[in-house]
C-alpha cells in the first residue's frame, strides 16, 4: 500500500499539554510518526512518497477563514504579546457567556477558537497542521486517481477539529480536507468511518447537514470519556443531513466481539450509504495498553480491523488519526495495512 509522509509533520514539537491538571509532555509527539515510519519500512509495507503542498484553497473548503488566520498567526500573537509558556486557551463563550462575539487581544480569541485546553499552539503548529493536510490530500489523490487503497501518515491528527474550533491535539480536519478534495474531484457521495477511541466530533460538525458524506464513527462513550459534548447515539444528523451520521459509543473496557460488531454494523451502513469512496480515521488508541483511552484491542484485532475494512470492497484512503502508546503503535498501524492488503 502506498504510505504518504512528510518530514514537515514533525514541526509541531509541544512541551506542554494540560492533562489531570499537570503541565506533561504531550501525548501527541511527533516520535509517533518516527516509529511507525520505522515499522513499516522494516516490514516493507509499500513505498514512502512525500506528498506535494496543496497550498490553503483545500483547507478553507472545510474551516473558516478567520479560524485559518488565527493559527497562522497565533504563536507570534502570543509570544508579542509577552506570554512565557506555550499557548492555551483558559476561558470560554461558555453557556452563560456571549459567545457572539470575537475578542481582540489573543488570549480572548484562543478561547474562542478553542474547545479544549489540552492543546498548545506553539511554534511550529501551523506548519505541520498544513504538512499534515498535505499528506491526507496525497493520498487520497492516489486513490482517487487508481482505486488503490492509500495511508496517510498524517499528524497532528484532525478529527476534533471542526469548521472554527482547534482541540484534541487536531487543527486541520484531515480527513474532511480529503472527503472535500474526493467530492470536488466527481464523487457523488463518500464515507467517512472512524474508528479512534475518541469521538470525531470535528468531522460530524462539519458535515452533520449534509447528505453526500456519510459519517460513522466507534468510540468511548462521550458520558464518561473526551470529548464529553458530542458522540451521543442520538446524534444522527440534521435536514439533509439526517440519517447521515452514525454513532456508536461504547463503554470503557467493552468486549473486543462488541466492538467489531459495532465495527460491522458501520461497514454495513456505509455499504448501503452509496459511497464511492471510503475514508478510514485510523487510531489505533483502542489499543489495550492505550496510556489515554479505555478499550482493548490487541495486535491481532488490528490485523482484523484491516481485513474488515477491505471487505468493504471500496477504494480507500486511511488517514492516521491517535494512538498514544508509542512502543506499539508501529506494530499497530502495520497489523491494519497488512490485514488491509491481505484480504483485498
Ligand atoms: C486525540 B485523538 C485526558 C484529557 C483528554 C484529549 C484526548 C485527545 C485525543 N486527561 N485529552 O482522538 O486521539
Ligand atoms: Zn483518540
Amino acid at each position: 500500500m502506498l504510505i504518504f509522509h512528510s518530514d514537515d509533520t514533525s514541526l509541531r514539537r509541544a512541551r506542554t499539554e494540560l492533562h489531570d491538571g499537570a503541565l506533561v509532555e504531550p501525548f501527541e509527539s511527533p516520535e509517533r510518526v518516527t516509529l511507525i515510519l520505522e515499522h513499516l519500512k522494516a516490514l516493507a509495507l509499500g513505498e514512502i512518497r512525500r506528498p506535494p503542498a496543496y497550498g490553503l484553497a483545500p483547507v478553507l473548503a472545510v474551516h473558516e477563514e478567520a479560524y485559518v488566520n488565527f493559527l497562522a498567526t497565533c504563536w507570534a500573537r502570543w509570544q508579542a504579546a509577552g506570554n512565557a509558556g506555550e499557548a492555551i486557551a483558559n476561558i470560554w463563550p461558555a453557556r452563560t457567556l456571549r459567545g457572539d462575539r470575537v475578542p481582540e487581544a489573543i488570549g480572548g480569541q484562543l478561547g474562542y477558537y478553542a474547545l479544549a485546553a489540552d492543546t498548545s499552539i506553539t511554534a511550529g503548529t501551523f506548519d505541520a497542521a498544513m504538512a499534515s493536510k498535505d499528506v491526507a490530500l496525497g493520498a487520497v489523490s492516489h486513490t482517487l486517481a487508481t482505486r488503490d487503497p492509500s495511508f496517510g501518515l498524517c499528524r497532528p491528527p484532525g478529527h476534533h477539529a471542526a469548521s472554527d474550533q482547534f482541540g484534541g491535539y487536531c487543527f486541520f480536519n484531515n480527513a474532511a480536507i480529503a472527503a472535500e478534495r474526493a467530492l470536488s474531484a466527481g464523487k457523488q457521495r463518500v464515507a467517512i468511518l472512524d474508528v479512534d477511541f475518541h469521538h470525531g466530533n470535528g468531522t460530524q460538525q462539519i458535515f452533520y447537514a449534509r447528505d453526500d458524506v456519510f459519517f460513522a464513527s466507534i468510540h468511548g462513550d462521550p458520558s464518561v470519556t473526551f470529548p464529553y459534548f458530542s458522540g451521543y447515539a442520538d446524534e444522527t444528523g440534521v435536514e439533509r443531513g439526517k440519517g447521515f451520521t452514525a454513532n456508536y459509543p461504547l463503554p470503557p473496557g467493552v468486549a473486543v466481539a462488541r466492538w467489531m460488531g459495532a465495527l460491522d454494523d458501520a461497514l454495513a451502513r456505509i455499504c448501503q450509504s452509496g459511497a464511492e469512496l471510503l475514508i478510514v480515521s485510523l487510531g489505533v488508541d483502542t489499543f489495550e495498553n492505550d496510556p489515554i483511552s479505555a478499550f482493548c484491542l490487541t495486535h491481532a484485532d488490528f490485523n482484523i480491523l484491516g481485513q474488515r475494512l477491505a471487505s468493504a470492497g471500496l477504494p480507500t484512503t486511511l488517514l492516521m488519526e491517535g494512538g498514544y502508546a508509542v512502543a506499539d503503535i508501529g506494530v499497530n498501524v502495520a497489523g491494519v495495512l497488512s490485514g488491509f492488503e491481505r484480504a483485498m
